[in-house]
C-alpha cells in the first residue's frame, strides 16, 4: 500500500512528507534539549506567526493604499512608513501573546517594553528593515535575536545590554516575492521558504554554509568621502584587475536583510563602515548587526567592526547603539583585515 503511495506521489511529484518550520523546531528541541521546557519552541512558533502576518500586510499593501508617510518620526529620527508602524505593532502583538517574551526592544520604539506575565527571553528586532525600499516593491525583511532572561530577573534593559555572543537564537525573514526565514539556534543556519498556499514555512535549505570566497562586494559607496583610509584603499583594490583578470562585481540593495541574504547564499563580503570622523555607523548593534553577525559566523563566515574587532563581542551601552561593521565569506573579511595592519 505504502509503494502504491510512493509511486503516485512520485509520479505527482509530490513531496509529502515536507518539514515545516513547527516540525523543524520540535525536532531541534528533542535532539539537542530533551528535557527543555519547549518555551524557546513556543517563541518560535510566535515569531513565524509575526512573519507570515507583515508578509500578508506587505503582499497587499499596494492595494490598500498602506505606502506612504504616517506622519510620525520613529525612535532614531527618522520617517515611520505606515507600514514600519504596522509591523511594529503585529510584533508586539504577537510577542506580547506569546508568553513566553519578557522584554521586548524594537527598533520603532524609543524605551524597550517589558511585558507582564512570566515570559523568560528576551527579543530584540527591527520589525521592517529597508524601508526606504518598500515603494519600489524592493525586499525588505524582519530581523531579529533573542536572550534568555538572566538569572532571577523580571525583565530589565540589564537583560538586553549583552554581547552578542549571549544571544540563544537570530535570523531574519525576508520578504519579496517569496519570504525567506534564515534561522540560527547555535546550531548552523537553516532556510525556509513560506508556501503561502499551505500557510506554512517549509525547510528548503538546511545546513547554510556561506562560501569562502567570492569577488563581490556590497557598500553604500555614496558614503566613501567619510571612510577611513583602510576602508577606501581596501575597495579601490577590489575593483583593480584580480589574478583572474577580472575586477570585484558591486551589488548593493540598500535592504541589510536582502543583501545580507545574497551574501550568504553567493559569498563576498558586505559591510557599512562607520564614519571614520564621527565613528558613527548607521546599523544598529541590537537588531541589525548582532543577528546578522551570528547568523554569518554560524553559516562559517565572519563579522567584524571597522577595528576588525568581533561584532558579537561589542558590549552594547544603550539599545539603540550603532556601528560600523564588515561582515561576509572569511576570505573576505580577512582580506579587509589586512588593510588595518
Ligand atoms: P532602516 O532600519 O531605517 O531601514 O535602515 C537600515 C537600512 C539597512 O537595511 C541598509 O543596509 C541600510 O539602511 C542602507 O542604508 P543607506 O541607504 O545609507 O545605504
Ligand atoms: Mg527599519
Amino acid at each position: 500500500m505504502s509503494t502504491q503511495h510512493n509511486s503516485v506521489s512520485e509520479q505527482m511529484n509530490v513531496d509529502t512528507d515536507i518539514i515545516t518550520l513547527t516540525r523543524f523546531i520540535l525536532q531541534e528541541q528533542q535532539k539537542e534539549a530533551p528535557n527543555a521546557t519547549g518555551e524557546l519552541s513556543l517563541l518560535l512558533n510566535s515569531l513565524q506567526f509575526a512573519f507570515k502576518f507583515i508578509a500578508h500586510n506587505i503582499r497587499r499593501a499596494e492595494l490598500v493604499n498602506l505606502i506612504g508617510i504616517s506622519g510620525s518620526a520613529n525612535s532614531t529620527g527618522d520617517v515611520q512608513k505606515k507600514l514600519d508602524v504596522i509591523g511594529d505593532e503585529i510584533f508586539i502583538n504577537a510577542m506580547k501573546s506569546s508568553n513566553n517574551v519578557k522584554v521586548l526592544v524594537s527598533e520603532e520604539q524609543e524605551d524597550l517594553i517589558v511585558f507582564e506575565g512570566g515570559g523568560r527571553y528576551a527579543v530584540c528586532t527591527d520589525p521592517i528593515d529597508g524601508s526606504s525600499n518598500i515603494d519600489a516593491g524592493v525586499s525588505v525583511g524582519t530581523i531579529f535575536g533573542i536572550y534568555r532572561l538572566k538569572e532571577d530577573s523580571q525583565g530589565s534593559i540589564k537583560d538586553v545590554l549583552r554581547k552578542g555572543t549571549e544571544m540563544v537564537a537570530a535570523g531574519y525573514t525576508m520578504y519579496g516575492a517569496s519570504a525567506h526565514l534564515m534561522l540560527t539556534t547555535g546550531q548552523g543556519v537553516n532556510g525556509f521558504t513560506l508556501d503561502t498556499q499551505l500557510g506554512e514555512f517549509i525547510l528548503t535549505q538546511p545546513h547554510l554554509t556561506i562560501p569562502k570566497t567570492r569577488a563581490i562586494y556590497s557598500v553604500n559607496e555614496g558614503n566613501s568621502h567619510y571612510w577611513a583610509d583602510s576602508a577606501k584603499q581596501y575597495i579601490a583594490d577590489l575593483k583593480k584587475p584580480q589574478e583572474d583578470g577580472k575586477p570585484y562585481s558591486a551589488r548593493y540593495i540598500g535592504s541589510m536583510v536582502a543583501d545580507i541574504h545574497r551574501t550568504i547564499l553567493y559569498g563576498g563580503i558586505f559591510a557599512y563602515p562607520a564614519d571614520s570622523k564621527s565613528k558613527n555607523g548607521k546599523l544598529r548593534i541590537l537588531y541589525e548587526c548582532f543577528p546578522m553577525a551570528m547568523l554569518m559566523e554560524q553559516a562559517g563566515g565572519a563579522a567584524i567592526n571597522d577595528k576588525g574587532e568581533r561584532i558579537l563581542e561589542i558590549l552594547p551601552k544603550g539599545i539603540h547603539d550603532k556601528s560600523g561593521i564588515w561582515l561576509g565569506s572569511t576570505g573576505e573579511v580577512d582580506r579587509y583585515l589586512t588593510y588595518l595592519k
